[in-house]
């Protein structure tokens, strides 16, 4: 059995920075709302499960945070303002496409007597001016606010700080919850202050299951808002039963079930009415096609009716 969420709350303190960032959420959320803007929270990237409290060591898992960064970028593109809830380090909207040397790759220098200059190559102009251009007009329009978190604590905390500011937008707050968050932890007051020695012998780890967050998110704090959820399995089988029970169990709009080897070629978009598949083409994996792009087109259409039918705009 989980504990209940208050329990957790009551024994895990908030992170460092908490203030801030509620402040920074409370921020965005009101000058948003008062522009009349649709804003989505988007969740991102893995959490970890700390083994000390000065941590060396931690649990973690395989979330690259792709699905997040890129469904960011298509939701800002179609005037979202888009709240960017990451795992620190993990992949951003704009950055993501030149993660490792692809952005040296693009660059040349050019030395003639003592003036050393940096170009972009000229082929490369064609890929990076258009991500530049939408991230320019993205932070100079302030429609993107990044909190970062590392553990499944401070990722529930800044959750719930999220859906509290969230919950006044009504209708049009959407909340795409693509973040691959633990469902164990340790409580804090089993794990060891210090790093764990091994003159100690082999530790024997304890994990706890995490309480179900879905179930006071949807029901209590942002009752009005569109709250989609995902789905990870590694057994096919299992995928749509699972996600058509997560449904049928918490009742809010969409699970967007996926699996871990081919989740961005494919996805399985599960309302109560109909499982709707988006898978891409070989043909458009070979080329870079981002499947979050018609991902993000049909939650955006979902979205709008949910925001018709609530007597919003
Ligand atoms: C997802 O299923 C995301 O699509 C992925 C994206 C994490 C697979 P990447 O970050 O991968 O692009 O590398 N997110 C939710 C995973 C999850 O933990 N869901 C829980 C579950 O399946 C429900 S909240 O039980």
């Amino acid at each position: 059995m989980s504990g209940s969420w208050e329990e957790f709350f009551a024994t895990h303190l908030p992170p460092t920075d908490f203030e801030d960032n509620r402040s920074l959420l409370k921020e965005f959320c009101e000058r948003h709302d008062r522009q009349g803007h649709k804003i989505v929270l988007v969740t991102s990237g893995g959490t970890t499960v700390p083994l000390e409290h000065n941590t060396v060591r931690f649990v973690d898992n395989f979330s690259a945070g792709k699905r997040g960064a890129a469904s960011a970028e298509y939701f800002l593109e179609q005037g979202y303002a888009v709240i960017f809830m990451h795992r620190q380090k993990s992949l951003e909207p704009f950055t993501r496409h030149f993660n490792g040397p692809k952005l040296l790759d693009m660059l040349e220098i050019q030395e003639q007597a003592n003036n050393t200059t940096i170009r972009v190559k000229q082929d490369s102009v064609f890929a990076l001016a258009p991500v530049l251009s939408r991230y320019q007009a993205a932070h100079a329009a302030g429609a993107i606010l990044h909190i970062a978190f590392t553990t499944v604590s401070e990722y529930f905390w800044l959750l719930r700080a999220a859906c509290e500011v969230l919950a006044k937008s009504g209708p049009r707050a959407l909340l795409y919850l693509a973040a691959a968050v633990s469902d164990f932890y340790i409580p804090k007051d089993s794990i060891p202050t210090h790093k764990m020695q091994s003159e100690s012998g082999a530790p024997v780890i304890h994990l706890h299951l995490v309480p179900k967050m879905l179930a006071p998110l949807v029901n209590l704090w942002v009752p009005n808002a569109f709250v989609i959820s995902f789905k990870l399995e590694t057994d096919e089988n299992l995928l749509i039963p699972k996600a058509r029970a997560a449904l049928e169990k918490y009742k809010h709009k969409v699970v967007i079930a996926n699996m871990l080897q081919t989740r961005h070629q494919r996805v399985v978009v599960v309302t109560k009415e109909a499982n709707q598949e988006i898978v891409l083409t070989r043909e458009e994996v070979h080329a870079g096609v981002d499947i979050e792009a018609p991902i993000v087109e049909e939650i955006i259409r979902l979205h709008g009716a949910h925001v018709t039918s609530r007597g919003a705009r």
